[in-house]
């Protein structure tokens, strides 16, 4: 309408558009519609996709791997799983590749790629069709005169070797649904290194590469490389990097990098991107990596630029109708009969034989899953983290038969990192709500922090992050109460996940922190907990 034409004069995009862990942004346009993809790493559904029509407003369509038939994360170490999707379009249908990194440690890789397709990105989705193994982040491009090929960055495991070898190019035959002759490396990257996340466009008789360089943390950076053949030889663009906050600890949004191309109808450009907030200047990312969107000029002689090559907090949207989406309510009541698309589950789908909206109308029961340790049957339902200050709260039914049925809530980053407010039965009967952590595999609990809930039938509990701290609070009906501890939030961050040691196992975090409910029945007795509802505010 001309209204909300008028209104879009001065629309702002506000950054990060996608606030709490949505790395790796993989953007599309469809006609009037704009997606986005990020990586979900461990978590289910895998590959998140947020839909927009104005690149201001964007809303959740949840998950598009829901199923263990499109992704098998049973067992995924703590950031494997799902890494950069790649969201495509061609012959009237979606097509998404995606990697399942099944483990990877020291210059060890096993990111089988797959691909699958859609008629609407809402699915039905086809079975997957595994590609190679060669490295991860792979994507497709397909080319002006029909042809198809996926790009993906190769991995090397040799020590002492770069591991990051190039991007490397095969042909897809689209009709046959296979790779077709030899891999060839196109682009073997600038001194800046790690050189991943292809994507590749073709403008003006240019072909143009767009890669992640310098690893995905503060040295990130985007670069292009254009060519006027498809297999190269690609020449970086002399004015350096399209986007970097290295060097600009002072920048709001830090890490910049990993960037996806857009253009509009009229032909305006954006670049969709991952950045990162520390709570201090390189401090920990607790709210993990997030996705920004960048307005792109094309300079005379034919590069895509970014102002000043920094990530902006604000930008200039396209002059398209505005076109916001209802706001999300703070609370879930759980009367829907599936799980609303903000919520995510660990290494398994959320199916109703764990997940279940109907045994109980207008509650979420969890069945209760393995202990914090295992890594096949957790029962953990969760929502991202997506401000430095915010309170997730519920009210939970729970009867623990023993001490091995544990629920409550926690603000959680993996299996290692960890704060958890739970409620067990006490050996002498009694129900109990104490506080557990767990901070690099190190368990503890806290003096004075047990408290008798077996009184109350309904328990509020909530588990507030202010900045760095975090704390867990209770209510047994007669107003909340705080458990006399202040915890260590930034634990709860790809920093403090990351141990890079030189000749140790290397470990890195790739995620963010959530904030969830999580029900164990560690001795599979069939323990569950019933949540009448659950409500996430910023402050
Ligand atoms: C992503 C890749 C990367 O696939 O991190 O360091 C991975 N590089 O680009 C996880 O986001």
């Amino acid at each position: 309408t001309d209204t909300a034409r008028a209104a879009t004069g001065a629309a702002i995009i506000r950054n990060p558009v996608l606030r709490g862990f949505y790395p790796d942004p993989s953007i599309l346009r469809v006609g009037d519609d704009y997606y986005l993809a990020t990586s979900t790493f461990e978590w289910y559904p895998g590959v998140t996709v947020h839909h927009s029509r104005d690149l201001v407003h964007w809303r959740p369509l949840g998950g598009i791997l829901t199923e263990q038939r499109l992704l098998d994360l049973r067992g995924a170490g703590d950031s494997c799983g799902v890494w950069a999707p790649d969201l495509s379009y061609a012959d009237g249908l979606f097509h998404l590749v995606y990697s399942d990194v099944a483990s990877f440690s020291n210059g060890y890789w096993d990111p089988q790629n797959y691909l699958i397709t859609a008629p609407d990105i809402a699915g039905p989705w086809s079975d997957p069709i595994p590609l190679h193994a060669h490295g991860f982040d792979a994507a497709l491009f397909h080319d002006d005169d029909g042809s198809c090929w996926l790009l993906a960055m190769s991995a090397d495991w040799r020590p002492g070797r770069e591991r990051f070898r190039g991007i490397e190019i095969q042909r897809y035959d689209r009709a046959r649904g296979r790779l077709v002759g030899d891999p060839v490396t196109i682009f073997t990257g600038t001194a800046a290194g790690y050189t991943e996340a292809p994507h590749l466009y073709r403008r003006d008789g240019w072909y143009y590469l767009v890669t992640a360089e310098g690893g995905t943390s503060w040295e990130h950076q985007v670069t292009v490389a254009r060519s006027r053949a498809l297999f190269g030889p690609y020449e970086p663009d002399p004015a350096g990097p399209m986007l970097s906050s290295v060097g600009r600890p002072d920048l709001p949004l830090q890490k910049a990098g990993h960037g996806c191309l857009v253009s509009t109808p009229d032909d305006r450009w954006y670049l969709a991107h991952l950045v990162a907030r520390p709570y201090s200047p390189l401090g920990k990312c607790v709210l993990g990596r997030e996705t920004a969107i960048q307005a792109v000029r094309w300079s005379a002689d034919g590069w895509p630029r970014v102002d000043g090559a920094v990530p902006a907090a604000e930008v200039p949207a396209p002059e398209l109708p505005a076109h916001p989406w209802p706001v999300s309510p703070p609370t879930d009541d759980f009367d829907a009969p599936v799980l609303a698309p903000v919520w995510s589950t660990l290494r398994r789908p959320a199916t109703p034989d764990w997940v279940n909206l109907h045994e109980r109308p207008s509650h979420l029961r969890v069945h209760g899953g393995q202990s914090p340790a295992g890594r096949q049957r957790p029962s953990l339902v969760a929502r991202r983290v997506a401000a430095a200050r915010c309170v997730f709260e519920t009210v939970m039914e729970f009867r623990p038969a023993s001490h091995r049925q544990v629920a409550g809530v926690t603000g959680y980053y993996n299996v290692d990192n960890w704060h958890f407010a739970y409620v067990t039965r006490a050996d002498d009967g009694r129900r109990v709500l104490d506080v557990l952590t767990s901070d690099g595999g190190r368990r503890r609990c806290y003096p004075g922090t047990e408290v008798d809930v077996s009184s109350a039938d309904r328990l509020g509990l909530r588990v507030v992050f202010d900045g760095p701290e975090l704390r867990f609070g209770y209510d047994l009906g007669d107003g909340w109460r705080e458990l006399p501890v202040t915890l260590d939030a930034t634990i709860l961050s790809d920093e403090h996940a990351a141990r890079v040691v030189p000749g140790e196992p290397e470990a890195w975090g790739f995620t963010g922190a959530f904030a969830g409910l999580w029900v164990q029945d560690i001795g599979a007795d069939g323990g569950y907990a019933d949540f009448d509802h659950a409500t996430y505010r910023e402050l």
